[in-house]
């Protein structure tokens, strides 16, 4: 499929704010590359490599030396970035105090719990922001310097995809700079978290300049049509832009600027694969509930922990017989100490309600444990769309198979229709919502199962590419597809 899709497209430059791999330094003090094998980089990685393309980001590493060159991909690296060559990579440099107080401070610090409706964990800091407006210009101006070099072939524009909110401002300054250049382009953006209502936005100070830096592209994607919607709104309250609703459509500078609900897929073939070869992980004799998060406060963790704890006290049938494995990427948190008395409360010499796994799992271990759990339970505050429920989904060969939980909150709430909906917040309910998907007849397990497996195989993250693309018009005719949505 990206093979068609690169015939249509002419070249493609994708900015994000790191590569799709990142350099480290080896003992001899060498560059060198680590892969990363990501649902994103495997379905745009092939556009970039086929399609004479660039992708400019950060690599991972401060770079003392301006000239020091990126170094090509190992010859056992298998993965998608394997055929990125070191000439279409354009690693942005950054002064490290800058990028920290960009990164840390703006993108983490603000950005990430103001966009998850979280205000009273964000902070607001000129500093942070005059660093993200650097760290911004910086992006933009590598970014020009890739269009410059791309060889121009008639009726084709370069595409130039930008991505999420670490590069809100980037967008509208390199289309001035294009424009003053007369080098013609098409630009897009991509959020990959929600975009917040405007009551939330308009508590950033500098929310004006966040709109206009969106603007700059022809057109601006989301996960679904409700953050579609609040960028409107947002545009239409701040800036006074001429705003349709019904179409989606934004007036901006003279342009229009399109902004289109566009829900990222998975590779779910992939995962099917890999379940299909991994061994077994559970025995047969306890149910396992299932959670996969990277540890952050917007996942829900704690109010997670309190269902399942509600759910042993009103349901004990269930003791000795279920437990809650979470799988999570550690950092600092609260969660262990309620997890600590769970449990201690509630453990038996054979049985124990919780199994943590804390690190990075390896893709085939993961997929076992998705395969061989009788529930996914994916139940965060607040999150764009979250991919493990579909990881999840796709890993369910086993018939008969498991059943998916989503919070209301997550994008991917609002586009597994068949999934079973609980709301994080309301702990009675959601103790409620595991007990009865751990005794749902078997008839409607296969039954949702199939209408949530299909969906994500159609809408895969190739579909998803496939979709960015002709909502930026780049696609000439679209292939049928039947959207079952
Ligand atoms: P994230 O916030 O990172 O992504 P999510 O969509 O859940 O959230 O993706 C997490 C990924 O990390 C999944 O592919 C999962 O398999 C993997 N993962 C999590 N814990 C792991 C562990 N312990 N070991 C190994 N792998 C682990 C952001 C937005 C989301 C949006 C995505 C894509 O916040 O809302 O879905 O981008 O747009």
């Amino acid at each position: 499929m990206n093979v068609d899709v690169v015939a249509s497209t002419g070249s493609m430059i994708v900015v994000s704010n790191r590569l799709p791999f990142v350099l480290q330094r080896n003992k001899e003090g060498n560059l060198v590359r680590k892969a990363s094998a990501g649902g994103l980089v495997t379905a745009v990685a092939p556009v970039v490599i086929n399609g004479n393309g660039l992708w400019v980001g950060w690599p991972g590493i401060h770079l003392d030396d301006p000239n020091e060159p990126i170094p090509e991909s190992d010859p056992s690296d298998i993965t998608p970035t394997a055929g990125l060559k070191s000439e279409k990579v354009i690693a942005v440099r950054i002064d490290p105090i800058i990028f920290d107080s960009y990164y840390n401070g703006c993108c983490n610090a603000t950005f990430w719990p103001l966009f998850h409706s979280m205000p009273d964990r964000a902070t607001f800091k000129g500093e942070h922001w005059k660093s993200y407006v650097k760290a911004n210009k910086e992006f933009a101006d590598c970014t020009l310097k890739a269009l410059k070099s791309l060889p121009r072939h008639a009726g084709e524009f370069p595409l130039i995809w930008v991505h999420d909110y670490h590069l809100m401002l980037a967008a509208n300054w390199i289309r001035q700079a294009a424009d003053d250049l007369g080098l013609q382009c098409k630009l897009g953006f991509f959020l990959h978290i929600p975009f917040p209502p405007w009551d939330i936005f308009r508590l950033f100070p500098w929310s004006d300049e966040i709109l206009q830096g969106m603007l700059g592209c022809d057109m601006v994607g989301f996960h679904i049509a409700d953050y579609c919607l609040n960028f409107v709104d947002c545009c239409q309250r701040n800036l006074g832009c001429r705003v349709d609703r019904k179409n989606l459509l934004v007036e901006q500078g003279g342009r229009t600027v399109r902004v289109r609900p566009l829900p990222i897929g998975i590779p779910f073939e992939r995962f099917v694969e890999l379940a299909e070869k991994a061994p077994r992980v559970f025995g047969t004799t306890q149910k396992i509930v299932l959670g996969v998060d990277r540890l952050d406060y917007t996942k829900g963790l704690v109010h997670r922990l309190r269902a399942f704890e509600k759910l042993l006290e009103n349901h004990p049938e269930h003791i000795g017989k279920v437990s809650l494995l979470q799988i999570a990427v550690p950092s600092r948190t609260d969660v262990k100490d309620w997890s600590a008395e769970l449990t201690g409360r509630f453990t038996t010499p054979n049985w124990s309600p919780i199994r943590y796994i804390y690190g990075c799992v390896s893709q085939d271990e993961l997929a076992a444990f998705y395969r061989d759990s009788a529930v996914g339970l994916v139940t965060p505050l607040r999150d764009g769309m979250n991919l493990v429920a579909k990881e999840f989904v796709a890993c369910q060969i086993n018939i008969p198979p498991g059943v998916l939980i989503v919070s209301p909150f997550a994008g991917a709430g609002e586009t597994m229709h068949e999934a079973l909906i609980s709301n994080p917040y309301e702990i009675d309910d959601a103790s409620e919502v595991i007990h009865r998907a751990l005794t749902m007849p078997e008839d409607e397990r296969i039954l949702r199962m199939n209408y949530l497996r299909r969906r994500e195989k159609l809408n895969d993250v190739n579909y998803w590419t496939k979709s960015f693309l002709a909502a930026m018009g780049s696609l000439v005719t679209q292939e049928d597809h039947d959207d079952i949505g």
